[in-house]
Parts: C-alpha cells; sequence; structure tokens
C-alpha cells in the first residue's frame, strides 16, 4: 500500500488558527484521550496504511462481541462489497443499554428535556433496560421478527431512544421517518421499506405549538395495505381517531410484559437502520447502515470527536429523525455510556435562551448542534448567553459550513473562548464524522473541517477530467479512496443506485457530492453540493424532489427548482412554474403551490419564492438550466454566458423581468 500521506499541520503563528483553549483543557477532568496532534498524526497513519490492525483493536475496545470476529474487512470500493468484522457477533442494544447497566444501573443515561421547561425527566440505565426489553417484547407480539423493518414516526422523546433501541434488540431494522415529514413522504417510506409496524404519538408538542403525528400516520396508512400495527404512545392525552385492531397504546402493551428479554446476536453486516435521504433524482434512498461498522464509527467519534469521558452529559440539539441524532443522541453517547440529552423544542421557545439554559441546568459538557440555530441565537443577541456554563468543553457544527463570523460568535460568546469548536463534516451515507477536528487536539481555523477522522483517506478530484489532484492548495470535489467502517452499505432495494451515485463516478472512489478545497496546509474546506441538493436550515433537500411536487398541480407544467444563499437558513428553496393555462389567479396558485410542496413533502421544504413565468430556460434537447436561474436570482444578469444554445433565448429577459418585479 503507498506511504500514507500525514496532514501537515498548522503552524501556531498563524493568524487564523485557533489552538485547543489552555482553560478548556484546565477544566477537564482527565486528559483528551488524545494526547497530541503528534499521536493524532500517527494513529492516522496507522489507519490508513495499517486498516485492519487499527479497526479491529479499535472495534475490540469499543464494542462488545458475544462473537469474536476473525476478517477485520473484506470487499471494495470498486466492488461495492465492503464487509467490516465478518464472523463477529453483538447486539446494538446490548452496546448501549446492558452493557452499563451491569455496570451502574443507577448512571443517568437520557436527560429528557420537554418542550416545556418544566416537564422533563431522567432514565438511568438500569430503567432504560426495562424499558427497551418491555418495548420489545410488545412490538414481538406484534408479529416483528428479526430483519423485519419497523418505521417510527415519533417527536424527541425519550421513547424514541427507547424505540430504536428495542427494535436493534430483537434483530429488527428501524426506519426512522423525521415527523416534520407530510404523510405522502410517510407514506411513501413505509411503502419502501416494506415497514410492518409504524411507531408513533398521539400528538407531538415543539415549541409550544402541538403537531398532529397520529392524524398524519393515519393518512399515510390509508396506502399502505401491508401496515399491521400501529403503536401508540400517549404524549398529549389528545383525541384521537383509533383504528380497533391496528391501534395500539404503548403505555398498555409494555406494562404486559417482563423487564428483561434477552438480546438477539446479530451478524455484524446484519442490517442496523435504513434511514431515507435526498440525492439528485426524486425519489429519496434509503440509506442502509449495518451493525458493527456502523456502531463502531459512532463510538469512535464520540471518542475522540468530541472527547466523551465517564461521566460527560451530551447535547446534541439534532433531531432522532435525521442522521445527526441517529448517531450523535442517540448512539455515540450511549454506546460510550454517558448521559444524552433528548431535547423536544426549539432553540427559541420559551426564549433563544433555551439551548443555554439547558446546559447550564444539566452541566452539559458537549454540545452539537446546526449553525442555522447559530444563526437565529447570534442575531437574538448576546443577552440571551447569560447562562452559567462550567462544565462545557465542546462546542460541535453539523450539517452545512459555518461562517466565519458565527464560528468566532460560537468560540467567543457561547464558549467563552474555554471551549474547543469542531466543525464536523459527514454524510448520511458516511454514518459518523469523517473529516473533523479532535476535541483537545486538533487546531481549527474558521470555516474549515480540518482534517480527516481516522481511516478516511481524502481526495480531491477534477471534476472535468475525473483525476486525483494532488499536493495541496487545490480545489475539486471530494471523495475518499479507502473504505471506512460505518460507510452506507447499499440504497435499500437499489444496489446499482448506490454504485452509480458514489462509487462509479470516479472507480476506486466514494464520491461524497461536496465541493472541497484542501489548503497549502492540508486542511480541508467544504464548499457545499456540487449535485442537485440544496441545504437549508441544514437539511438535506432535493431539488428534483420539490420539482416532482410542484407537477403534481393541476395547473403546472414545468417546474424547476434552486437554491439560493440566504442569510439565516443558509440556502432557500426558490421555484420557477411555468402553467398550462395563462389564465391562473397567480396570487392564490402561488399559495396552493407551496401548501403542494407542504403535503407531499413536509413543511421545512416549502418554497421560499415562487415565480410565475411563461417558458424555463431550455437547451434545444430540453434540458432545464438551472444554473441561467441561479445567476438571474443572484442578481448577476449580465453573467449569464452563452444563451445562444437555449430553444428560446428570449424567455432569459422574460425571467429576469418576473424576477426583478418581485423584489
Ligand atoms: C451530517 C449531515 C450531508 C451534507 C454534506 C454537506 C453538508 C454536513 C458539513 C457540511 C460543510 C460541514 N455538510 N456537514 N458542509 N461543513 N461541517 O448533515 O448529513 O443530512 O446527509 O447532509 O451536508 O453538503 O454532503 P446529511
Amino acid at each position: 500500500m503507498a506511504e500514507a500521506k500525514v496532514p501537515v499541520v498548522a503552524e501556531a503563528h498563524e493568524v487564523d488558527t485557533f489552538h485547543p483553549p489552555q482553560k478548556m483543557l484546565d477544566k477537564h477532568p482527565s486528559k483528551p484521550h488524545i494526547g497530541s496532534i503528534e499521536e493524532y498524526q500517527q494513529l492516522y497513519k496507522e489507519s490508513i496504511t495499517q486498516p485492519d490492525q487499527f479497526w479491529g483493536r479499535m472495534a475490540r475496545e469499543l464494542l462488545t462481541w458475544s462473537t469474536d470476529f476473525k476478517t477485520v474487512h473484506s470487499g471494495s470500493l470498486e466492488g461495492g462489497d465492503n464487509a467490516w468484522f465478518l464472523e463477529g457477533q453483538l447486539n446494538a442494544s446490548y452496546n448501549c443499554v446492558d452493557r452499563h447497566a451491569i455496570k451502574d444501573p443507577n448512571k443517568v443515561a437520557i436527560i429528557y428535556e420537554a418542550d416545556e421547561p418544566s416537564d422533563g425527566r431522567t432514565l438511568t440505565y438500569g430503567e432504560l433496560l426495562r424499558e427497551v426489553s418491555k418495548t420489545a417484547w410488545a412490538l414481538k407480539q406484534m408479529g416483528v421478527r428479526k430483519g423485519d423493518t419497523v418505521a417510527i414516526y415519533l417527536p424527541m422523546i425519550p421513547e424514541a431512544v427507547i424505540a430504536f433501541l428495542a427494535i436493534s434488540r430483537i434483530g429488527a431494522i428501524h426506519s426512522v421517518v423525521f415527523a416534520g415529514f407530510s404523510a405522502d413522504s410517510l407514506r411513501d417510506r413505509v411503502i419502501d421499506a416494506n415497514s410492518k409496524v409504524v411507531i408513533t404519538t398521539d400528538e407531538g408538542k415543539r415549541g409550544g405549538k402541538l403537531i398532529g403525528t397520529k392524524k398524519i400516520v393515519d393518512d399515510a396508512l390509508k396506502q399502505c395495505p401491508d401496515v399491521s400495527h400501529v403503536l401508540v404512545y400517549k404524549r398529549t392525552g389528545a383525541d384521537v381517531p383509533w383504528t380497533a385492531g391496528r391501534d395500539y397504546w404503548w403505555h398498555e402493551e409494555v406494562e404486559k410484559w417482563p423487564s428483561y428479554i434477552a438480546p438477539e446476536p446479530m451478524n455484524s453486516e446484519d442490517p442496523l437502520f435504513l434511514l431515507y435521504t435526498s440525492g439528485s433524482t426524486g425519489k429519496p434512498k434509503g440509506v442502509m447502515h449495518t451493525t458493527g461498522g456502523y456502531l463502531l464509527g459512532a463510538a469512535a467519534t464520540g471518542k475522540y470527536v468530541f472527547d466523551i469521558h465517564d461521566g460527560d452529559r451530551y447535547f446534541c440539539g439534532g433531531d432522532v429523525g435525521w442522521i445527526t441524532g441517529h448517531t450523535y443522541v442517540v448512539y455515540a453517547p450511549l454506546l460510550l455510556g454517558v448521559s444524552t440529552v433528548v431535547f423536544e423544542g426549539t432553540p427559541a421557545y420559551p426564549n433563544f435562551a433555551r439551548y443555554w439554559e439547558i446546559c447550564e441546568k444539566h452541566e452539559v459538557t458537549q454540545f452539537y448542534v446546526a449553525p442555522t440555530a447559530l444563526r437565529l441565537l447570534k442575531r437574538a443577541g448576546d443577552d440571551f448567553v447569560k447562562a452559567k456554563m462550567p462544565k462545557l468543553r465542546v462546542l460541535g457544527s453539523v450539517g452545512e459550513p459555518i461562517a466565519a463570523e458565527v464560528w468566532k460568535w460560537y468560540f467567543e460568546v457561547v464558549g467563552r473562548e474555554e471551549c474547543h469548536i469542531v466543525d464536523t463534516y459527514w454524510q448520511t451515507e458516511t454514518g459518523s464524522n469523517v473529516i473533523t477536528p479532535l476535541a483537545g487536539v486538533t487546531p481549527t481555523k474558521p470555516g474549515s473541517a480540518s482534517l480527516p477522522f481516522f481511516g478516511i483517506e481524502p481526495a480531491i478530484i477534477d471534476p472535468v477530467s475525473g483525476d486525483e489532484i494532488h499536493g495541496n492548495d487545490v480545489e475539486g470535489v471530494l471523495a475518499f479512496k479507502q473504505a471506512w467502517p460505518s460507510m452506507a452499505r447499499t440504497v435499500y432495494g437499489a444496489h446499482k443506485r448506490y454504485m452509480d451515485t458514489y462509487l462509479n463516478v470516479y472507480k476506486g472512489y466514494y464520491f461524497t457530492g461536496d465541493g472541497a478545497g484542501r489548503d497549502h496546509e492540508g486542511f480541508y474546506w467544504i464548499r457545499g453540493r456540487v449535485d442537485d441538493v440544496v441545504n437549508v436550515s441544514g437539511h438535506r433537500l432535493s431539488t428534483a424532489e420539490i420539482e416532482a411536487a410542484l407537477i403534481e398541480h393541476h395547473a403546472v407544467g414545468e417546474a424547476a427548482v434552486v437554491g439560493v444563499t440566504d442569510e439565516l437558513t443558509g440556502q432557500a428553496v426558490n421555484a420557477f412554474v411555468a402553467l398550462k393555462d395563462a389564465n391562473e389567479n397567480i396570487d392564490a396558485l402561488r399559495k396552493e403551490l407551496i401548501l403542494q410542496v407542504r403535503k407531499s413533502i413536509g413543511p421545512f421544504a416549502a418554497p421560499k419564492a415562487v415565480f410565475i413565468v411563461p417558458d424555463l430556460p431550455k437547451t434545444r434537447s430540453g434540458k432545464i438550466m438551472r444554473r441561467i436561474l441561479r445567476k438571474i436570482l443572484a442578481g448577476e444578469e449580465d453573467q449569464l454566458g452563452d444563451t445562444s444554445t437555449l430553444s428560446d433565448p428570449s424567455v432569459v429577459q422574460k425571467i429576469i423581468g418576473t424576477v426583478q418585479e418581485s423584489r
């Protein structure tokens, strides 16, 4: 194998380089797991040149196996058949719960911070084991067997975590659908994953508002004849419609069962979960993660990126409906046996101090959130950041690039220069952080995700030639050269799509879909997606999916959706729509189209602006030129380039007119 390129580390004298603050090290309960950047470089080198040795050791150190593995890794990126820890057997819920409950059943596992600040509670590891077991029995009783898929449509309550672990305890596969998705989206995901059981609540409660989760499930299931049971947790006590023989109350079911059920030993490569994510085509992909490799990625990044130590209280503000919640609300902290905060509310309720009050109240040690929330809180003003957070050591950022001024606000105002900022780059498909600083170790530059995690060998590729660009100070698209344990194994039911999206684009590499630069010191700077994916408030959306939703409206002939820069949400969705018939009431129609997207996908995907135009800019072969629309929205009409290849170049002026009129 080729000599590993160990990233060069920034010199101390550079103005824009921040080192782990001394005050963070002073308040550390012991010391960071990794002693120095040199130690990181040494371990990194081992992880790339001797991955089997490195990951074999990590897997035995961080996870408990009921049967040890013999083969660390097999398969290749070309073949798309990567497998880790073959012959090994383990159970996710045993690793997250039992092994800690046996040691200290009274240790707090879950800190539930309810929407109303006064309503929370805590669950110990002992209680979690009992709850998970009872729920696992209830699911078994409903006919769920090893290998079956169970859908979760739940708000951020402890029962969501219990559901994850109960499902994995009996060897079933969880498929979580974010509780902000519409009935149509839920239906599609339930059908695609073949889920037989759905777990939900009567209602959800978020930011003082009620969400009719059960009603949405009822709507979705009208077209899901294969769902036999719905398990409903009573969150608010609202009166909800009931389908006898299909719907069961959580509290009534679980109380029938014993407080222990043995965990099912699973093969390392057995699927642990599916999580649907958006790509460049209209149909969401069911990204599949397997047991051993995924759990190892979660545990290893929890330990080294966030520097989690025994006794820590970890607070990730992500929702369990997205990958960030899967890996960093549930798996990483529980695998490492610390307390995880499950927060039901929003950063703005009852006011903008909520996050920091939670950090103070529960003596949070690591806090992790998306820049979109930080932008909102920065704008609300520093007066809201009054809470005392003396235990806080690590502040994480995830989901989108963080602007330097937001980074600095996080560091100075929230962290009081006593915390290490970790800007963690990763994806649903990577399972866990892949380019990221290690807390207490890696020097950081605001806006850069810094250096690769263990086992990740980044490559910058020239998108035109498809060749890797070596050396520093280079720009291109980001790919990885080597397989890593927590990488997605397939797209459920569509392995060819998996190959074509990630592994066949550049042979021998995993393609991320992001543009990136590597600076003169080997630090990585993520530039954003190069495909038709937009990132709104850290939510990953497909423009094609939104277009498909718009076209469902009877009045729409054609639609084109683009992402535009937005101060608050990072990017915002803008839609251009050409009508079948010009005689429509434009204002009413705009509202209907926004509703259409809310209904087809969910409120978070709703376009911020809808432009009704006579036609879309298309090439003679009919391909929509979204690039031109982006330029017009950015006010760069003078940089449209050659428009003579359009089938009707005159539409451009008309679109410019419509956009300008609306401003
Ligand atoms: C974890 C998550 C993945 C996409 C990814 C990239 C963007 C994530 C980032 C970041 C810049 C970071 N992204 N982390 N961009 N800096 N630290 O968000 O997963 O929802 O699958 O989105 O998010 O564009 O490709 P997912």
